[in-house]
């Protein structure tokens, strides 16, 4: 029997056999593979006779298709029966109920600082953030706070190291000190965000939430600020007119320096904001001090302005009802349930902010 035959019949008979998807590629191996008996038949065909050279490869081709032949044959048999096993075992009941899910709510906080986002950008501030851990420069010295100043002092600001070189941030102005000393003005800002202050009772939380504004260019005066407060009460409120009144008053970082004011009455257990003989204080600001604009080397001689700064979480306490500051930082799921805001629902004074 010649050699070739003698290959094919020892495979044939191996390949009737029952092998699995390795043992065949190994059979496919051990007769295609660079030095596979097929392959070095093949290198064979130069030194046969050549009476016989033609015979010899034409035999060759035929033996070498049919074993290849059935071994990719066998190989799709078990690669089909593999899925096959798969589809049975992997059936998908869509009969079965969806799994039920909940849908988040948004968190009063979250929601107010969206309006307040939504409605200082309509006249043209854009919205700067920034680190909740910040330096004794940029929170305090850049805002012309003297080194003796209370508010310094460890039993009002968290620092966070022995130095006092890092502290959590008492108010977001030094977001305001940051975007001046790396941008050039004009500038017209807010920075809404975490605060922090060493203070902890029914009405004051540890951390609470403030928003900033600030608006410097060439002939700012306290005219727009007025302007610019009246129309944020008025939008945020949702009220057509607001009694409004400035009292003067004292910060390091604003001179003149005001607190606002805005009237209120209790009708029926209800409070109604803007009108009433009553008086609510609702935020403190100011002309920016000269000193405060050297700091972040812009000529008070050529640029002034104004900023101010509210407590978010009394507004929006103020707005939803809510009466216990507490509540706020509790992660209560119910109560988020039911004071929180969904995040599909679009508000009646939506101005197309994306959440
Ligand atoms: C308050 C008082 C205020 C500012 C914040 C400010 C920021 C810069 C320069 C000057 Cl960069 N001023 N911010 C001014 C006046 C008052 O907040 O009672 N907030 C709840």
């Amino acid at each position: 029997m010649s050699d070739l035959k003698k290959i094919r019949d020892e495979f044939i008979s191996k390949l009737k056999g029952k092998l699995t998807l390795a043992e065949l590629n190994q059979i496919k191996s051990d007769l295609f593979g660079k030095n596979g008996l097929v392959s070095s038949q093949f290198k064979k065909i130069g030194t046969i006779d050549a009476s016989e050279r033609k015979k010899f490869a034409s035999d060759l081709n035929i033996i070498k298709d049919e074993l290849h032949d059935l071994i990719i044959l066998k190989i799709n048999e078990i690669e089909k029966a593999n899925i096959n096993e798969k589809l049975e075992k992997e059936k998908i009941d869509v009969t079965l109920p969806e799994r039920s899910f909940v849908r988040g709510k948004i968190h009063p906080v979250s929601q107010t600082i969206d309006e307040i986002s939504s409605i200082f950008s309509e006249i043209g501030f854009s919205v700067e953030e920034g680190p909740d851990v910040e330096n004794e420069y940029n929170n305090f010295t850049a805002l012309n706070t003297p080194d003796n100043h209370p508010a310094r002092d460890m039993h009002d600001t968290f620092y966070l190291d022995e130095k006092k070189k890092r502290l959590l941030r008492t108010h977001t102005s030094p977001v305001q000190i940051r975007t001046m000393l790396k941008d050039k003005p004009p500038f017209k800002i807010i920075a809404p965000g975490r605060t922090y202050r060493s203070d902890s009772d029914q009405t004051h939380s540890p951390m609470f939430h403030q928003v900033e504004g600030l608006h410097i260019d060439k002939n700012i005066n306290m005219g727009h600020l007025k302007g610019c407060l009246n129309y944020f009460i008025k939008e945020f409120f949702e009220v057509k007119k607001i009694k409004m009144r400035f009292r003067p008053s004292h910060f390091p970082f604003t001179e003149p320096s005001a607190e606002v004011d805005i009237g209120y009455e209790i009708k029926d257990g209800k409070i109604i904001i803007g009108e009433g003989d009553q008086w609510l204080e609702i935020l403190g600001c100011g002309m920016v001090h000269p000193n405060v604009l050297k700091n972040v080397k812009v000529d008070p001689a050529k640029f002034q302005g104004y900023a101010f700064g509210i407590g978010i979480d009394r507004l929006a306490m103020l707005k939803y009802g809510i009466n216990d500051l507490r509540a706020f930082f509790d992660c209560d799921y119910r109560w988020l349930n039911h004071f929180g805001f969904d995040p599909l629902d679009v508000p009646t004074n939506y101005r197309g902010l994306s959440r």
